[in-house]
């Protein structure tokens, strides 16, 4: 009876980039109450599951999102209420079911994973326990991961000239995770000083992280090393690494990748990522090949696969049967992990339980599109999978996650680092 919902309901709330998204509430029949906040993204995958958006140019320029939350209230409420909680596995198959096909755009992904993150939260609070506790797989290690700060934005998520979308500081030499967040607002703090002595804007992109005008990808790689020494730290696996998403599925056109006015085929854009891995402390690379070069990816992983976390976001879309394929052939040899993607919670623990098996790494991660919800941090921690990005060490829908990682530190304990 404790376990059972009592009411859902959904509420049209902002993004961080002004657009519209959903806010949903579950609540108990012992009145525990549980809220959540639905991301969304701007690079996405052609396989993602899809955004319900109302489509009338007269609201938002046809982003709102009224369908989707009169589907909450509605059809889903109607399904679900009076049903139990305790099994989220069985909850989230009856809204795959309800919803009935393939890519979740009847009732909406984005109505679909704020339910399902909502029903996991009051799942947790009913029973009194935080969210990253119940979220733990059988058989692993709860675990502080190594928080990836997006300190340069480019690609669609900054109206500048750089190709590159995200460039990442990752503190993998910290001794602990509020260390590691301390690193990164410090050299976060570092670079603003650097670009403006240089006479570089510091406006911002849409993750917190600065959009100079700047195009070759080396030329921020330099900065941030610099940046990174600036501020007291020392590049390198053993202090501050770093990490890129170019999200190259955005400027793969023609077969070809165009970076900074250059035509690159797959084997060029492998060579370029080399040695680019040979002069920087690169540590991983999410996307770095299109999401439909199938055959580059798999040249890619032999030709660096043991040097780098080779992340796939676009081409996976945290779903299991693309992965389960893809695990199968040797794409990549990690995935990016985005609730929303696939638009349940019980998916995206599959999608994770698919890599831990393969050995494969996970890196679990926010959307361009945010809101002040920090599910993802108690994602991460309660799967151990040692990997985080939600942007740069600013604005408050970026370090809700971040903070909420320290408080969990502080609260456990828990071992920090990537596994
Ligand atoms: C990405 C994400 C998050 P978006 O490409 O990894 O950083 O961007 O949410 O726009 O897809
Ligand atoms: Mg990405």
């Amino acid at each position: 009876m404790s376990l059972t919902l009592r009411s859902l309901s959904a509420t049209e709330i902002l993004d961080s980039r002004g657009r519209p998204t959903l806010a949903v509430t579950a609540v108990t029949a012992t009145g525990a109450v549980a809220r959540a906040g639905v991301p969304s993204g701007a690079s996405t995958g052609s396989r993602e599951a899809v955004e319900l958006r109302d489509g009338d140019p007269a609201r938002y320029g046809g982003l709102g999102v009224q369908r989707a939350v009169a589907n909450v209230k509605g059809e889903i409420a109607e399904a679900l209420l009076g049903r139990s909680i305790a099994n989220q596995e069985a909850l989230d198959g009856l809204l795959v079911d309800l919803d009935g096909t393939a890519d979740k755009s009847r009732l909406g992904a984005n109505a679909l994973v704020g339910v399902s993150m909502a029903a996991a939260r009051a799942f947790a609070a009913s029973n009194d326990i935080d969210l990253w506790r119940s979220l733990i797989p059988e058989g692993v290690e709860p675990r502080l991961p190594v928080p990836h700060f997006n300190v340069v934005n480019g690609g669609v998520h900054a109206p500048n000239e750089l190709d590159f979308q995200e460039f990442m500081l990752a503190p993998l030499g910290a001794p602990t995770l509020a260390e590691a967040v301390r690193a990164g607002a410090e050299v976060y703090v570092a670079l603003r000083r650097l670009l403006a002595e240089r006479g570089e804007q510091t406006g911002l992109g849409d993750e917190g992280g600065f959009a100079p005008q700047i195009s070759r990808p080396e030329d921020v790689l330099e900065l941030l090393v610099a940046a990174i020494e600036a501020a007291g730290y020392v590049p390198g696996h053993e202090g501050i690494a770093l990490a890129m998403d170019p999200a190259s599925s955005e400027f793969y056109r023609e077969g070809a990748y165009h970076v900074a006015g250059e035509r690159l085929s797959s084997d060029e854009m492998i060579e370029r990522y080399a040695e680019m891995a040979e002069r920087y402390p690169i540590w991983l690379l999410e996307d770095g090949l299109a999401e439909s070069d199938w055959e580059g990816w798999r040249r890619l992983t032999s030709r660096l696969g043991e040097r780098l976390e080779l992340v796939g976001d676009d081409i996976f879309c945290t779903n299991p049967a693309i992965l389960a394929d893809a695990i199968a052939t040797k794409v990549a040899n990690a995935s990016l992990i985005k609730l929303n993607q696939i638009g349940t919670v019980t998916e995206t623990l599959e999608a994770m339980r698919l890599c831990r098996e393969a050995g494969w790494s996970q890196f679990v991660s926010h959307r361009s599109g945010e809101t002040e919800d920090a599910f993802i941090a108690d994602l991460a921690v309660g799967t151990g999978c040692g990997r985080i990005k939600s942007g740069a060490p600013a604005r408050g829908e970026r370090v809700a996650k971040y903070n909420r990682l320290v408080e969990i530190e502080i609260a456990t304990r828990l071992a920090y680092g990537r596994v």
